[in-house]
């Protein structure tokens, strides 16, 4: 296969000459952001650290951490580091409580964006002659114009769908021939469905790959997913706070995805102790972005929990790989005591669904307990089999979530086309008890 790389000398850097040219970055940064940002010098003088403290990567750890607290008391312009005259964008994470947090960009800072999710189409197999679909959300969301920034930047004919009106999608896909889609994976799983009911196969459209994310999902979801599109699914990640799509990228291998870290250094700590932990712990991930310049951060916590890598990679690429995030340390369930992760219970439904089904967890509480269902939607065919059969499958799923996670769940089987579909992020988790 011929190498896929957008930037070479970049994501095939040796080691030495990558952590060199980090800690130039580095050092850069902490000097502009202690010039430029108040409330950073505040955080860094309680730390007793200065700018002089900063001499290399080695010393990352004494900066302090940032958290989206931190973002939130700073709402909207306490962190910015550059005169607003220097900005030519906002963009904003899609947080449904409290304060949303608004990301500045320089026109530099868009470039490299843009550069970074060149790098994933690239590995993706994008190319000029490619006709790219995005369909994730267009606005204050990154997914939308962060893809349609770099499927520009590769000179991919780039169709602007952002989401929703899927029949719409798949006509102009079918019309323009597009080969690449772009959109989140429980989009992409709701397009597949709906092509095959208005009766078309993968035969039917040129797609070759999907860039799917900003949401988790399975391995067990890829497949169904690459099946029912007749394509190669890849994972694409990132955070508003850190630009958006494109931090890290899956390539052919498969088994992880690259961080691009001549912008974004990565630690792992333990999200209890704020300790950094050695290459290949699991713990929190946490970016230094050493290039921004409208809205730097330094050791963010992004909750998001993790293992790096960096085992060496057939694609030829030396960039350090982050794994699939396994669940949000603030997404994790606590379940009558036990810690229960969404994807715990996607893994188990797959398994014995041999396909993605529709599903949503509903937490409750009744008096002092916690009230655990799953919902999980049949499809037709199950729909019309037998009470017998419905009833075995039912009795497999609750011993295999008492197997797996040691607490029983009510498993409630729903007609076809019950649970909502999703244009952007899933919606999985009713977590009823924090109404109250
Ligand atoms: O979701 C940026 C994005 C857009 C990434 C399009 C990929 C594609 P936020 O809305 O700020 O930004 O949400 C960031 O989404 O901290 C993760 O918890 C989650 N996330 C993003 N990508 C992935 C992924 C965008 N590939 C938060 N797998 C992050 C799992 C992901 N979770």
């Amino acid at each position: 296969m011929a190498k896929r790389y957008w930037n070479e000398k970049i994501e095939c850097m040796e080691l030495s000459e990558m952590k060199a040219l980090q800690s130039e970055r580095l050092v850069r940064q902490v000097k502009h952001v202690w010039d430029n940002v108040p409330y950073y010098r505040k955080k860094m003088e309680e730390k007793g650290v200065t700018p002089d403290d900063v001499r290399s990567i080695d010393d990352l750890y004494k900066l302090p951490f940032l958290s989206k607290a931190d973002l939130r008391d700073g709402y909207p312009y306490g962190l910015l580091a550059m005169p607003l005259s220097e900005c030519v964008r906002i963009q904003s994470t899609s947080g449904t409580t409290g304060k949303r947090v608004v990301a500045f960009y320089t026109q530099n800072d868009v470039d490299m964006w843009e550069d970074c999710v060149a790098r994933a189409i690239t590995a993706a197999g994008g190319t000029k002659d490619d006709v790219c679909q995005v369909a994730y959300g267009y606005g204050l969301f990154t997914g939308g114009p962060g893809l349609n920034g770099g499927s520009h930047k590769v000179g991919c004919l780039t169709l602007p769908m952002s989401s929703g009106n899927t029949e719409r999608q798949i006509q102009f896909m079918m019309d323009l021939g597009s080969t690449i889609l772009c959109c989140t994976p429980s989009y992409a799983a709701y397009i597949g469905e709906t092509l095959h009911e208005m009766g078309h196969t993968p035969d039917d459209i040129k797609l070759k790959a999907g860039i799917f994310g900003a949401e988790p999902w399975t391995e067990e979801m890829r497949h169904q997913i690459e099946e029912s599109l007749g394509i190669k699914a890849y994972d694409i990640y990132g955070l508003t706070e850190t630009s958006g799509p494109g931090v890290a990228f899956e390539c052919e291998e498969q088994t992880g995805m690259h961080i691009n870290e001549d912008n974004f250094i990565a630690e792992i700590i333990d999200p209890d102790t704020g300790e950094v932990l050695p290459e290949g712990s699991k713990g929190e991930l946490v970016f230094t972005s050493i290039t921004k310049e409208a809205f730097p951060l330094l050791r963010y916590r992004t909750r998001d929990i993790c293992i790096l890598s960096r085992k060496k990679c057939s694609c030829g690429r030396t960039l350090i790989k982050m794994c699939k995030p396994m669940g949000r340390s603030d997404d994790m369930l606590i379940i009558k005591g036990v810690n229960v992760f969404p994807s715990q219970i996607e893994t188990v439904l797959l398994k014995d669904f041999n396909a993605t089904p529709n599903y949503q967890i509903v937490v409750d509480r009744v008096g002092t307990t916690d009230t655990f269902e799953i919902k999980v939607e049949l499809s037709g065919d199950m729909f019309s089999d037998t009470i017998k059969d419905v009833a075995a499958l039912e009795k497999k799923l609750s011993a295999d979530i008492v197997q797996i996670l040691g607490i029983k769940a009510k498993i409630t089987l729903v007609e076809p086309k019950s649970i909502p579909r999703s244009e952007g992020k899933a919606v999985r988790v009713i977590d009823r008890r924090k109404l109250v």
